[in-house]
């Protein structure tokens, strides 16, 4: 088992769960170099605007990437990892899907973060405890930098949610502040949250940039009723009587490639 009782226990009640230490130095380091090199490709794009939702800002700067498992092999490989799809089954039970991979990438200085917003604004599945991100820490993970920020019991609500002028296609809504959890982790630490709990990122004030990559992971009970932003995307069964370890979707068995994955961009392999 991956994650503990009082781990599993407090997703369920309360919505979240962190969980310090769940990659390794070494997958930390792979995971911080395959963002190094989205970087020196240019694959990145600047999500945020002026105020208007739309046009560009040239000041304020919230780097994402999506889809991120055809631009890297090893990301491919990473929730497919046992520890990611026992930790997942956990908490919201078997069998499920990926339903998304991302980046964002928050520059030092001028980074802005992500704003207020429940997952489940966007996907309206019933039960929103079926459905969890894991927001994984690829730098240390502060309030400084704006780490990610939760509502405690907050998947028990619903927020009216509106265009995030800030931002190009998000979404935001207010929440009751007064019960935001920020959780700050040390790079490899991830947290889990469920479709219904508000979370949001900061602004990165440090002289350092902070990356998190954010995996969402939904049970097939919700998948016909998801409104699944990409349907065309083939996410693959992880766990189930239909999964096929990636190659139904991705035409090349994926599962048990992580540590390999690992090792080879350790080396300096690219995709
Ligand atoms: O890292 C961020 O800025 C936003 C993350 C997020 O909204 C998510 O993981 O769903």
């Amino acid at each position: 088992m991956s994650l503990s009782h009082a781990q599993v226990t407090h997703f369920k009640n309360h919505g979240y769960t962190a969980v310090p230490d769940f990659f390794t130095p070494c997958e930390v380091r792979a995971m911080q170099a395959e963002v190094e090199r989205f970087k020196r490709e240019g694959l990145v794009r600047n999500v945020a605007t002026e105020g208007d939702g739309k046009t560009p800002s040239t000041t304020k700067v919230n780097l994402q990437l999506i889809p991120l498992y055809d631009k890297s092999d090893l990301i491919r490989a990473l929730p497919f990892d046992e520890k990611v799809t026992g930790a997942v089954s956990q908490l919201i039970g078997t069998p499920f899907i990926l339903h998304l991979d991302q980046m964002f990438l928050k520059p030092a200085g001028h980074g802005i973060g992500t704003d207020w917003h429940q997952d489940n604004a966007y996907f309206k599945i019933d039960d929103p405890l079926k459905g969890t991100a894991m927001w994984v820490a690829v730098h240390d993970a502060t309030i400084e930098n704006g780490t990610i920020h939760v509502v405690h019991d907050s998947f028990k609500e619903e927020y009216p949610h509106d265009r995030d002028p800030y931002s190009d296609h998000h979404i935001h809504c207010q929440v009751p502040e007064e019960r935001a959890v920020p959780i700050e982790l040390k790079a490899g630490g991830v947290a889990f949250f469920c479709y219904g709990t508000a979370h949001s990122t900061k602004a990165n004030t440090t002289d350092c940039e902070r990356a998190g990559l954010a995996f969402h992971f939904l049970h097939t009970a919700c998948v016909e009723r998801a409104n699944l932003i990409a349907a065309r995307r083939g996410q693959p069964f992880l766990v189930g009587p239909e999964a096929t370890g990636g190659k139904a979707e991705y035409g090349v068995r994926v599962a048990g490639t992580w540590e390999r994955e690992i090792e080879r961009v350790l080396e300096g392999g690219t995709n």
